[in-house]
């Protein structure tokens, strides 16, 4: 328990645990249910008692249930990135990450969605869409170049970056996470939507807090929440770090800033309440976030030299933004992703419930009937043992009066000699 305390993402976690075993003991129980029935079969005297469809039948539950069991064992939490292409959203990957994992920067602009994802073990590599073949990477450059050698991959293709687990905390705990083509760079937003936002569990837009909300990164969000049911949206308003070089504006700034965010996820969007969008709004230098994490993994005080002002303040906010952001991401991907699965077992156990009881009651009528075959059979018996006891006690005494008569007979013949 003092696990989930630490990190909100055990919960996600644990559920996974727990839901994997209980499918393991579905299947153990209805695996146990079919090997009965089969073994009914076998045996001439209890032929009737299962017939083959429910034999069929829970054969069938068995396969569903190994199925939905793989399904979970491969569910992960996803969250995907959104926002205009130099917002950040690489960087801010990355500074969650810990690490520089993905490219950024000028020419580092890609035209397909990344995502990152844990491997156990100790390389990374990537892996496209139109491959099983594993392309080992060891630094970001080698991914930078990767990436640009392929360039006539399909503009929202997928390419799938596996980094080491040992790496870093978030993979190991199943998060999946998701770099898009900036907003700007295509007209083809549903296709995306269909195609990779559909199963994320959290939304983070990556805005420009250097300047207001774009239309385009507003449009793609609409679109997102016509498909799904109040989607979890976070709005990062990167950069901040340069409010630091005009410090008489930056209330008003942020303040403005707030409020256009605010209005959109509430009042345009509805996906959050008032009471909740300020967890929902972060102003965060992701820069600074990912160049600290870097120098403190490498022993190395965190601004690595002249820090701006505010700089603590900004990474306090990135890692509040962490926190709620663990915390929505576990809670929804615990019910999107279980919740359904969840019922679905119900009912399938409901049913095979039903036809083991069936069965039960067939087996009982079957053991009643038995029981009086039994008992006539006994009362038979009965009858058949005292007709033979008569019948003995008979042919004794016609034994007896024949010897007797004998006897007689002899002495007879005897006297008259
Ligand atoms: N000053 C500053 N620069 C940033 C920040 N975040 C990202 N950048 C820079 O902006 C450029 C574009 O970032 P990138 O992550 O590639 O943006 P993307 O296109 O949205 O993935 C890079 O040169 C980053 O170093 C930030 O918080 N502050
Ligand atoms: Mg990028």
């Amino acid at each position: 328990m003092a696990d989930i305390s630490s990190s909100p993402l055990k919960h996600f976690v644990q559920a996974k645990k727990k839901i994997n075993s209980i499918f393991d003991q579905l299947l153990e129980y209805i695996n146990e249910g079919a090997n009965f029935i089969k073994g009914s079969h076998q045996n001439e005297g209890l032929e009737k008692i299962a017939t083959q469809h429910q034999l069929a039948e829970i054969e069938m539950f068995a396969t569903k249930v190994a199925g939905i069991g793989e399904v979970l064992a491969r569910r992960h939490m996803k969250v995907a990135f959104f926002g205009r292409t130099s917002n950040g959203k690489s960087t801010v990957i990355n500074a969650m990450l810990w690490d520089k994992v993905l490219p950024s920067g000028i020419g580092h602009t890609t035209n397909c969605f990344l995502s990152v994802e844990g491997t156990d073990g100790d390389k990374a590599y990537l892996m496209t869409e139109d491959s099983e073949e594993k392309k080992n990477v060891k630094t970001v450059n080698q991914l930078a170049h990767a990436l640009h050698q392929n360039e006539y991959l399909d503009a929202g293709c997928l390419v799938r970056v596996f980094w080491p687990k040992s790496k870093c905390a978030l993979l190991r705990d199943d998060v999946v996470l998701m770099d898009s083509p900036g907003t700007d760079v295509t007209t083809e937003l549903d296709s995306w939507i269909d195609k990779f936002c559909l199963d994320a569990d959290v939304f983070v837009l990556v805005a420009n807090s250097e300047s207001t909300l774009m239309q385009t990164e507003k449009q793609f969000f609409h679109k997102v929440n016509e498909r799904l049911s109040k989607p979890n949206i976070f709005i990062l308003n990167n950069r901040w770090d340069a409010s630091a070089s005009e410090p008489e504006y930056m209330d008003e700034v942020r303040q403005q800033h707030t409020d256009r965010c605010v209005s959109f996820l509430v009042d345009e969007l509805g996906v959050v309440d008032y009471a909740q969008v300020e967890n929902r709004i972060f102003f965060v230098s992701a820069k600074e976030a990912v160049n600290a994490r870097i120098h403190k993994a490498q022993g190395m005080p965190e601004g690595g030299g002249a820090l701006a002002d505010g700089f603590q303040a900004r990474l306090f906010e990135f890692q509040n933004f962490e926190r709620q952001f663990e915390e929505c991401i576990s809670q929804s991907a615990v019910k999107t992703k279980f919740e359904q699965h969840t019922i679905r077992a119900k009912q399938i156990i409901d049913t095979v419930k039903k036809i083991m009881d069936s069965i039960n009651v067939v087996a009982a009528e079957k053991r009643v009937f038995s029981l009086e075959e039994r008992e006539d059979h006994l009362d038979r018996l009965e009858f058949v043992r005292s007709q033979l006891t008569l019948l003995t006690e008979d042919c004794k005494k016609n034994i007896k009066l024949v010897t007797e008569e004998v006897e007689a007979k002899v002495k007879i013949v005897a006297h008259s000699k």
